[in-house]
């Protein structure tokens, strides 16, 4: 037991000393020809020893009397597609999340079948890229358990977030949102598709009728407005291929904090 939790601790080190070599690594190539390949490697290791160094820790939680006066909405606020707007205008009543891909048993879920799913509460801390911080009480449908209903595959990796809005045409004709997000965080306890906010109804502008709450990384990794979830064995097919909106426009894929 003894030489068994050395042997771990002793490879943790070795991960950290690693990750910490390549990150260095990074800044002395910066623009040579093996840059991409060092930052690469660097953004790997950065996530290997994160998820150690954090194993299923929770994101902090805080006390009713912390939640943000304001909350500002960022990015997409109000979706413009025919399909969204006519399910905004119905209150959400005949909208239906899909959950499907690599699973054996596809889902097609209510409002009404989210709320009666295993759920959490739970009072956080949203950090956007871009430099602002807020904090709120989120309520939602635990993904863990929605993702064992749905059964997944044996292949099945990662899991993909398709959203209502689309933000740019100009990269090679994508622009709709989209977040892929490993498996293992998608079963994390605070991993909720939040359909309240401070105790209401999730405003449009932050992502009716539901959006992901991925308490331990940056606020682009949670996506608002979620119509599909598909359980996926890569990412390079979507869209530019790097897993993410922000992700194709150069921003990492494990945006941990
Ligand atoms: N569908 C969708 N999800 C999104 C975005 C977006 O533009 N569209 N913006 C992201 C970014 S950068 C942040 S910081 C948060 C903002 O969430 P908020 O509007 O609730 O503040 O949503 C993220 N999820
Ligand atoms: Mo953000």
């Amino acid at each position: 037991m003894t030489v068994h939790r050395t042997r771990r601790a002793f490879l943790r080190g070795i991960a950290v000393t690693a990750a910490g070599a390549a990150l260095t690594a990074c800044d002395k190539l910066t623009g040579s020809a093996h840059t991409v390949d060092v930052l690469d490697t660097g953004e790997h290791l950065t996530e290997a020893v994160q998820r150690a160094l954090a194993g299923g820790a929770l994101a902090p939680e805080f006390p009713e009397s912390a939640i943000s006066a304001r909350f500002r909405a960022n990015g997409s606020t109000d979706p413009d597609s025919d399909d969204y707007r006519r399910h905004a205008a119905e209150g959400f009543a005949n909208w239906h999340l899909e959950i499907g891909g690599l699973v054996e048993n596809p889902l097609s879920l209510s409002l009404a079948d989210l709320r009666a799913a295993p759920e959490r509460t739970q009072i956080t801390r949203h950090d956007c890229v871009e430099g602002w911080s807020a904090i709120a009480k989120w309520r939602g449908a635990r993904l863990g358990p929605l993702l064992e209903r749905a059964r997944l595959k044996a292949e099945a990796r990662y899991i993909a977030f398709f959203c209502a809005d689309t933000l740019e045409l100009t990269l090679d004709g994508t622009g709709d949102y989209y977040e892929t997000i490993a498996i293992a965080d998608a079963f994390h306890e605070q991993t909720i598709l939040a359909y309240e906010m401070n105790g209401r109804t999730l405003p449009i502008a932050h992502g009716a009728p539901i959006r992901l709450r991925l308490e331990r990384q940056l606020g682009y990794k949670m996506a608002k407005y979620v119509m599909r979830i598909e359980a996926i064995a890569d990412f390079s097919g979507i869209a530019l291929g790097k897993g993410g909106y922000w992700e194709d426009r150069g921003y990492q894929w494990y945006a941990g904090i």
